[in-house]
């Protein structure tokens, strides 16, 4: 198919799985590639929550590459559209990308419907893949350009030069119509930075594939982001993607002072970690008009805190809460229950903990050792991950507490707190 035509043809797919969020990552993907690839290109994009496998399948037979972004509930489906898209045309190159192709890379290439796995984040690996299919797949050199192929893809230190992500492509519209529904605001989010300097054993995020090292964009760069989206797409509310926000207590500040400045008063919510926070920035956030922080809370108990790498103190989020009730900004605490070593006694601090914080909003989950996170092994390596997540599974079980136990758990917390839950066990308990 490549070759017969001088327009390369790349789908983005983003599987199924239920989110308000818009895809950053294809979003980022699609705009770098307009900008960098030297050749004519079309990119379309489907998403397997609104759109049905018939019109996903049936929008990319024609396509040259079909690419897929995948969490590791989102392998099965991925692997199903890619294996029936296959069928359809012999011909059409599949590219797996996201985090659950960058852990398992070996494990993916071995499916027979996976051509290509990018590595890492996607941007320049993508690009990589157009240009050496240009090279050599073009110019019929097939063998130079194989089926089964891992490419690394670079880590990016100045995020500046990747243009804003494509929202029109992803459709940010069907997003926004979602959160408006649910909601009753127009919800998009952005990405500040890249990279997590913590490492936190349930998370993928300290992966030197995903670049450990922490890079932010400027201040200056975030807000004309900002200020695109809320002229394009007239949102009510502005959602950080970030792992966390304040990496950096220096770029709060300086952005809260710029959005001030430039008059954008849009509210705003983000991730914070706790470690990393001091009244003073609370204050700027308020200032620039933060609505709400979202805090990683974990445990109760300061010994599960260090065996799950969180790297904060029981002190440390205390203060945060408190700091953040006084100036009027709304707190979500997400817990989870269920560490390797984790008695009745840490959950009691748990609770007691929760009780003490008195947060808005609560969320409680139970580990899920996703592969790329430091909980995984090879005993996980025949889960089907569509159907477990952190919310609740099958498998997980610790060294005082069956699967069953754990979720009785989490159950009485949700029970303790039902008048706050976050909507994911809102609606769960209906
Ligand atoms: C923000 C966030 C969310 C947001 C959604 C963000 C969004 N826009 O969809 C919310 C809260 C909804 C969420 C939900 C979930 N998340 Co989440 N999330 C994150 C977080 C903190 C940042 C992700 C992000 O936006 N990064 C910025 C974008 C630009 O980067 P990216 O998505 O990684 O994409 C880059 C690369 O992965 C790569 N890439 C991605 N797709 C593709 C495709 C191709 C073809 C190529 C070439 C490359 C490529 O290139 C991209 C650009 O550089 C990460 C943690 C982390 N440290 O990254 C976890 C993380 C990605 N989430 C994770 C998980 C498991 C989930 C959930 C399943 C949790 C749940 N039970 O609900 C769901 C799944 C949602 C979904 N649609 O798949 C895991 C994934 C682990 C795994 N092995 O799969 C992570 C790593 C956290 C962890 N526990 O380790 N998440």
């Amino acid at each position: 198919m490549l070759g017969a035509r001088e327009i390369v043809k790349v789908t983005l797919i983003r599987p199924h799985y239920f989110s308000v969020w818009e895809s950053l990552a294809l979003g980022y993907i699609a705009s770098y590639l307009k900008k960098h690839y030297q050749g004519k290109l079309e990119i379309n994009f489907f998403d397997g929550f609104f759109d049905s496998d018939k019109t996903i399948i049936e929008g990319s037979v024609d396509s040259d590459f079909v690419a897929f972004s995948c969490t590791s509930p989102q392998m099965k489906h991925a692997l199903s559209l890619a294996k029936a898209i296959k069928e359809e045309n012999p011909e059409i190159y599949t590219v797996f990308g996201g985090h659950h192709p960058s852990s398992l890379e070996a494990d993916t290439m071995a499916n027979q419907q996976v051509d290509i796995v990018v590595v890492g984040e996607g941007e320049t690996g993508m690009l990589d893949v157009l240009n050496d299919w240009d090279k050599y797949g073009k110019a019929g050199k097939e063998k130079e350009f194989p089926r089964c192929l891992v490419i690394p893809s670079d880590i990016i230190d100045d995020l500046n030069v990747i243009p804003f992500p494509d929202r029109k492509l992803i459709r940010q519209d069907r997003t926004l119509a979602l959160t408006e529904k649910n909601d009753g605001e127009r919800i998009a989010s952005v990405l500040s930075g890249r990279g997590c300097p913590f490492h936190c054993i349930f998370c993928t995020g300290d992966r030197d594939v995903f670049g450990s090292k922490v890079r932010k964009r400027t201040v200056g760069n975030v807000l004309d982001e900002i200020e695109q989206v809320i002229a394009d797409w007239h949102i009510d509310f502005l959602k950080f993607a970030d792992t966390e926000i304040n990496t950096s207590t220096y770029w709060v500040q300086a952005f809260c002072c710029e959005k001030f400045k430039r008059k954008i008063t849009i509210p705003w919510g983000a991730n914070i970690h706790a470690t990393i926070m001091d009244r003073t920035t609370l204050e700027y956030m308020s200032e620039a008009n933060c609505r709400e922080i979202w805090v990683g809370v974990e445990s109760g108990s300061p010994r599960i805190l260090q065996e799950i790498g969180k790297g904060v103190t029981v002190r440390q989020i205390e203060n945060v809460f408190r700091w953040a009730k006084e100036l009027g900004i709304r707190r979500r605490a997400y817990f989870m229950c269920g560490f390797r070593s984790e008695t009745r006694e840490d959950f009691e601090m748990t609770l007691k903990l929760a009780e003490k914080l008195d947060a808005d909003v609560v969320g409680m989950t139970i580990p899920c050792p996703y592969p790329g996170t430091a909980l995984f092994s090879e005993e996980f390596k025949n889960v089907d991950w569509s159907k477990a997540d952190e919310y609740g599974n099958d498998f997980w079980r610790t060294e005082h507490f069956s699967s069953e136990q754990l979720k009785a758990m989490q159950a009485e917390f949700t029970e303790k707190f039902k008048d706050r839950l976050c909507f994911r066990q809102r609606d769960e308990l209906k």
